[in-house]
């Protein structure tokens, strides 16, 4: 049975204790992640009162627009993550390059990198959709100074926690630090986000897809083959599939990682390396994903093995239950 009063914080502390090594960082790290997505989740609620929806008039690197609750997400969580202490450089989907912590403050005890999307699907903000923050940590590989692009581009297999909170009918923060995916629920009476899913595992099969099906005739050969067959029926394995498509993905992840279900946005004709991205989205959610007992693919190779050549790097990403993934590799591999 779960301990309901379980804080998010108590929890990081007692997995980090189980850690001989461990000096309580990383728990404060988490701890100022969670601080931000407070804060962030309580703007998202008060988006449609006050006068924070509409355009910037400015946009990002990838040279889509940026709204105001992004910038203000990505303001927040940088400011916050500079003022903890505890990382070397900073890196977000919102900002071309990775920002590196003042020298002068920056010794060894600054010895984590954060990545993070400051606001998942964010073309929902307007509609009151779900939209999330995606997170992922790593340790440094350079030893004093301010963090270098090499500390920042390291494959997914490196991360040393990753998570995500969805902020939707309640704000729901997901993590993991390598033992298993944790779920927590924001009490927002308290302030505090409280065990709501320990030990969380995605369904091996499921009978759920999640793709933006409007690209089909983009799509390679393989991806197409996989999409109708899952749509056509057979009894035995359970098809044809239900489609779930929020057009966030930490929205569809978290609906599959509870009930099952695989997402996929692939590589098309117009985006060759797909649009998602390796160090952003992909590689977090596959952490996650992994540590739940699925699988995140980019059709042909593990994400966690990608090696990143850039930070804003794009991967197709096909991830969820372990049984649907792997039938899709087979699907892209056959064709
Ligand atoms: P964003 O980080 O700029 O919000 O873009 C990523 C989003 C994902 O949340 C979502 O899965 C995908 O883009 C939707 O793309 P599309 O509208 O092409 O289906
Ligand atoms: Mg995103």
């Amino acid at each position: 049975m779960l301990n309901k009063f379980q804080t998010l914080y108590r929890h990081i502390i007692e997995e980090e204790r189980k850690i001989p090594e461990a000096t309580g960082q990383l728990s404060d790290l988490l701890g100022d992640i969670a601080l931000a997505c407070k804060v962030i989740s309580l703007e998202v609620n008060r988006a449609g009162l006050i006068d924070i929806l509409g355009m910037t008039g400015t946009q990002n690197v990838q040279g889509e627009e940026v709204k105001k609750l992004d910038d203000y997400a990505n303001t927040l969580l940088t400011r916050i993550m500079r003022l903890g202490g505890h990382t070397c450089a900073i890196c977000s989907e919102e900002e071309e390059s990775f920002v590196p912590i003042d020298e002068k403050y920056c010794d060894f005890s600054h010895k984590y990198i954060v990545h993070f999307d400051p606001l998942d699907g964010s073309s929902n903000i307007d509609a009151n959709i779900s939209i999330g923050t995606i997170f992922s940590i790593y340790r440094r590989v350079s030893t004093k100074g301010p963090g270098t692009i090499e500390d920042c581009l390291q494959t997914g297999l490196k991360q040393v926690a990753a998570g995500y909170v969805v902020y939707g009918s309640s704000t729901i923060m997901v993590y993991t630090a390598g033992k298993g995916v944790h779920g927590f629920t924001l009490d927002p009476s308290v302030g505090e986000f409280l065990l709501s899913y320990g030990n969380m595992t995605i369904p091996k099969k499921s009978k759920t897809y999640s793709t933006n099906e409007g690209n089909y005739s983009k799509w390679s050969e393989g991806v197409k083959k996989y999409i109708d067959y899952l749509k056509s029926k057979d009894s035995k394995t359970d098809r044809p599939y239900s489609s779930r498509y929020v057009g966030s993905l930490v929205a569809d992840f978290h609906r599959n990682l509870l009930y099952g279900g695989i997402f996929l946005y692939p590589a098309d004709e117009k985006n060759k390396n797909g649009k998602l991205r390796l160090m952003y989205e992909a590689n977090p959610l596959a952490m996650i994903v992994e540590q739940a007992g699925g699988r995140a693919s980019s059709g042909t190779k593990r994400i966690l093995e990608i090696a990143p050549e850039s930070l804003h790097q794009r991967t197709p990403l096909i991830i969820g239950s372990e049984e649907d993934v792997l039938m899709a590799e087979k699907f892209i591999k056959d064709n």
